[in-house]
């Protein structure tokens, strides 16, 4: 098991700073769970860990959706916020421990001060730039990532991503001089070579650097909707500047000294691979120029393609979570994606292969387990676990499957972010109870009246419930409501203690739910899926 390498410092985990022009979309959705996964699983390896996520809401984009709609940007922003956004984190029991909004005075004050400490080290300059800008990514774009538009947009060049042409900005800005640090950037992901991932989003981002940077416009003055540039306030700081510097300002910087230093750099920004350069590049360019900490590594997810096009806002495919939780409930829905998708690839999502994943892993495989398990020490031993006199191979078996599972998942998901790797290494155990149910056949069994064949039937239930002890501690992380369910209905609450506090490491130990608990058939855990329509 991996030790805690700086027990001083918390396990720091950030998704993107979404922007709230619209409602959140299973894209987004996708990176913050899988987040709230890793953080669980880091707080059950018993780490200090701090999870954080938030909302974007500066820019043009912003800016225009707010006046489409007839109310100021900051009214458009609390709005979403407080109605769409935050909402559904807590409906899909995202344990972030802070939530950042860029309008909030803590962030845009320490905004003010990174980028006068830039401008008095010499960092930043006065220039002027003209070039195609793409308001979606709010980003300048080199004229050779366009594309040529077609039908409505013929004639035009249009971004690669939102599909939408691009506006031709000419403006006197401010610069960063980041085409100084390609070298040092180069160096950074030679020594590291984990800071990006996966492998191909690093190659990407490397040979992208080694074509040479150009320095970066960070200010604009054609619109107000944003920080001011502190020593010239008609310019207002570039959106993206401002919102990667969440991830200092959320965590004390020039506020808090200690919480700061015991939080910052991250260990694990999520992103989706879109945004991959500004993380990766600019990010740690920002920060090496102040004399700042790096982050750890910078973890790409892939896209959740809809008709093979990458689900977004703007092109009306973005899915809302509830219309699928609704559905299946939030714990198979937290399943289903990190499951069926590798991280880091694209990933395709259908009705059919959720409601198959659903019916054979989740409700055959692991709900219906569970409930057998329960239903038998309820008819056998009056629902209370019977003790293990007469464990054989076949225990022993199960016992070192359990320890495989731990050992694998906390690999997986704990170190490598291979959540669906995980995942699978979880229900392979989960599987091979089942097969050992069906090899012990504890009905059989049971009706052997005599001492041993009733310490067997005995010795079946016990390994099977410990089994599914172990099962709950390490699906805690993915499914936390079901977990818990499972967790009550082994009776281990009382005498284990909350399953949030069960540590990953001491999974794997056999033997730790004690005899005599009250073990009961409590809620279906996956209920049929016609039941629910
Ligand atoms: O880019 N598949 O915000 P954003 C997978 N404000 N992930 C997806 C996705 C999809 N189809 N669509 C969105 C911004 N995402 C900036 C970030 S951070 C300092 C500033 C996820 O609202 C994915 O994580 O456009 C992607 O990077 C993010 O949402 C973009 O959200």
């Amino acid at each position: 098991m991996t030790a805690v390498q700086n027990p001083g410092k918390s396990y720091y985990v950030s998704t993107p700073i979404y922007y709230v022009n619209d409602r959140p979309h299973l894209g987004h959705a996708y990176t913050t769970v899988a987040g709230d996964v890793l953080t669980r699983w880091h707080r059950q390896r018993g780490e200090r860990v701090w999870y954080l996520t938030g909302t974007d809401e500066h820019g043009q984009k912003i800016m225009r959706t707010a006046e489409a709609n007839g109310v100021s940007p900051q009214e458009w922003c609390d709005k979403l916020v407080e109605e769409a956004w935050k909402p559904l984190w807590e409906h899909l029991e995202i344990a972030n421990d802070d939530f950042i909004r860029t309008t909030e005075d803590r962030h845009t004050a320490r905004v003010q001060e990174f980028v006068q400490d830039l401008y008095d080290k010499g960092e930043i300059y006065q220039g002027g730039y003209e070039g195609p800008y793409c308001v979606g990514c709010e980003e300048y774009k080199a004229p050779g990532e366009l594309l040529d538009g077609e039908g409505e947009f013929a004639g035009q060049k249009i971004c690669a991503i939102h599909k939408k042409p691009v506006e031709m900005l000419k403006e006197e800005n401010y610069f960063f001089k980041l085409s100084e640090y390609g070298p040092k950037l180069l160096e950074l992901y030679a020594a590291n070579p984990d800071f990006i991932q996966p492998e191909s989003a690093r190659n990407e981002v490397v040979r992208f650097v080694e074509q040479g940077l150009q320095d970066l416009s960070i200010s604009r003055s054609t619109f107000d909707w944003g920080v001011q540039i502190p020593w010239d306030p008609k310019h207002v700081i570039y959106v993206w500047v401002d919102a990667l510097l969440n991830y200092a300002t959320a965590v004390g910087y020039g506020s808090d000294q200690e919480k700061f230093e015991s939080t910052f750099p991250a260990d694990v920004h999520l992103v989706g691979k879109d945004i991959l350069r500004f993380h990766a590049v600019i990010w740690p360019a920002m920060l090496m120029a102040n004399g700042l900490p790096l982050p750890k590594r910078v973890v790409a997810n892939g896209w959740l393609m809809v008709g093979g096009e990458k689900m977004s806002k703007s092109n009306l495919t973005g899915i809302a979570p509830q219309d699928l939780t609704e559905h299946f409930g939030v714990d198979a829905y937290r399943y289903y994606f990190l499951r069926a998708i590798p991280f880091g690839t694209d990933g395709s999502f259908s009705w059919e292969d959720f409601s198959a994943r659903y019916t054979s892993e989740l409700a055959n495989d692991f709900g219906n387990l569970a409930s057998r398990v329960a239903a038998m020490v309820g008819k056998y031993f009056d629902g209370v676990l019977p003790e293990a006199k007469a464990s054989g191979p076949a225990e022993e078996a199960l016992a070192a499957g359990l320890a495989k599972a731990v050992a694998e998942s906390d690999d997986k998901i704990g170190e490598k972010l291979d959540f669906a790797g995980g995942i699978a290494a979880i229900f392979e155990f989960v599987k091979q109870v089942n097969g050992y149910l069906t090899e012990q056949e504890p009905w059989k069994v049971a009706k052997d009246e005599s001492p041993e064949g009733q310490a067997r039937l005995a010795t079946i239930l016990y390994a099977a419930a410990e089994s599914l002890r172990g099962v709950a501690v390490l699906l805690n992380a993915v499914m936390p409501r079901v977990s818990g369910l499972l967790w009550d209905s082994l009776g281990a609450e009382p005498v284990l203690g909350a399953l949030a506090d069960q540590r990953i490491g001491e999974a794997g130990t056999w033997g730790t739910l004690p005899a005599g608990v009250t073990v009961t058939k409590g809620e279906i855990l996956f209920p049929r899926l016609e039941e629910k329509k």
